[in-house]
């Protein structure tokens, strides 16, 4: 037999005994983790993971991160199923499914949130971060942001991580939006967040709240003439094509929160709560990066496909948020004025 034929056979029977154990490099660990101990078939969880944006957000990519991570970390005891433009609804729907346990998982805005944990609304405060720096410091560092999270198990939900949606702009296809007197009138979808709709009606909008699910097919029939959301889901989810004018408001900066079911949590080891935390910051950080270049690079592209783009003036700015601040006093009871002072203090402190 010629010798190179030997060295093939030798080289697929090693593959052969490698794949039988899981393959490549880490043959070693790997072998040694999968082929020591693999979960018995029975012991295998599964997350099924929900989101309203669809594959191409650099959202879903961090629910496919968080899913490499953890399978490889619970060798394979918890494996993760992710579905896209709300396959598991909507996201009130999909927190109500994480409190009965019918569903493991989903990354919803704090907009919609608020409704069941009424605290978080205070990120919904406009022109309450200046930009992304402070926002990190204040959700990431500062203690009032696990304290936010910490609400959540009461509501049948564990917040594992900050992930970013961005700053929003607004979308129309009336006419370019600069001042405050340019909002009169413009039928504006919100999210399902009092606080949103107080600030659009005090800017002389008519604001509506909407599902996400719903939001393409209103604009589309012109049941709105408008809406807001970061550059990134205006692009990736094709908003050019039923609107012509963006303004770049940067009016409310929008976290988003990895939620896990609470029931899925208290079933969980505490070695599997410790990695599914660790895989939702890392995952977390992958997807903030990712949704920062893509809210950064996708202006130009809107303007290529035929968006008249509009910078909003600093005087302007100061202007609507003059008006906006006029609805705050109503929303500190509900938001908890202990939260808003925390809040508004840590920003302060990060801006200097
Ligand atoms: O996947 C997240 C979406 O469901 C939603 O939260 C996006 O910001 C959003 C909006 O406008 O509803």
């Amino acid at each position: 037999m010629r010798k190179w034929m030997t060295g093939i056979l030798a080289a697929s029977l090693l593959s052969l005994s490698l794949t039988a154990c899981g393959g490549g490099q880490q043959g070693g660990d790997q072998q040694k983790q999968e082929g020591a101990n693999p979960p018995a078939a029975g012991n295998v969880r599964t997350i099924r993971a929900g989101i309203g944006l669809n594959d191409q957000h650099p959202q879903f990519k961090g629910l496919e991160k968080f899913k490499e991570i953890v399978e490889r970390d619970t060798n394979g005891s918890i494996v993760v199923e992710n579905y896209h433009s709300g396959q598991l609804g909507d996201d009130r729907a999909m927190m109500e499914a994480l409190q009965l346990g019918t569903q493991e998982m989903t990354c919803p805005s704090t907009a919609p949130i608020a409704n069941f944990v009424p605290g978080f609304s205070v990120f919904d405060i406009p022109f309450l971060f200046p930009n992304e720096e402070v926002a990190d410091q204040v959700l990431l560092k500062d203690p009032v942001g696990q304290e936010l999270l910490d609400m959540l198990p009461e509501q049948g939900m564990v917040g594992l991580a900050y992930w970013e949606n961005g700053f929003r702009d607004l979308t129309n296809n009336k006419h370019e939006v600069k001042t405050v007197a340019d909002f009169k009138d413009l039928k504006i979808r919100t999210m399902e967040n009092k606080l949103h709709l107080a600030a659009f009606r005090a800017l002389g909008a008519n604001p509506t709240p909407m599902a996400f699910s719903e939001l393409f097919t209103a604009m589309q029939q012109g049941t709105v003439n408008g809406q807001e959301n970061p550059i990134a889901t205006i692009y990736l989810q094709k908003y050019n094509e039923v609107q012509k004018y963006l303004s770049l408001t940067h009016h409310v900066y929008s976290p988003f929160v990895l939620l896990l079911s609470k029931k899925f949590w208290d079933e969980s080891t505490p070695e599997e709560q410790e990695i599914m935390k660790k895989a939702a910051q890392e995952a977390g950080d992958y997807e903030r990066k990712l949704v920062r270049e893509a809210n950064g690079e996708y202006v130009d592209d809107l303007k290529a496909a035929g968006m008249t783009v509009t910078e909003i003036t600093e005087a302007d700015r100061a202007e609507m948020k003059k008006v906006t601040d006029a609805v705050l006093p109503q929303f500190v009871d509900t938001i908890g004025k202990d939260i808003v002072d925390k809040v508004t203090t840590a920003v302060e402190n990060a801006s200097k």
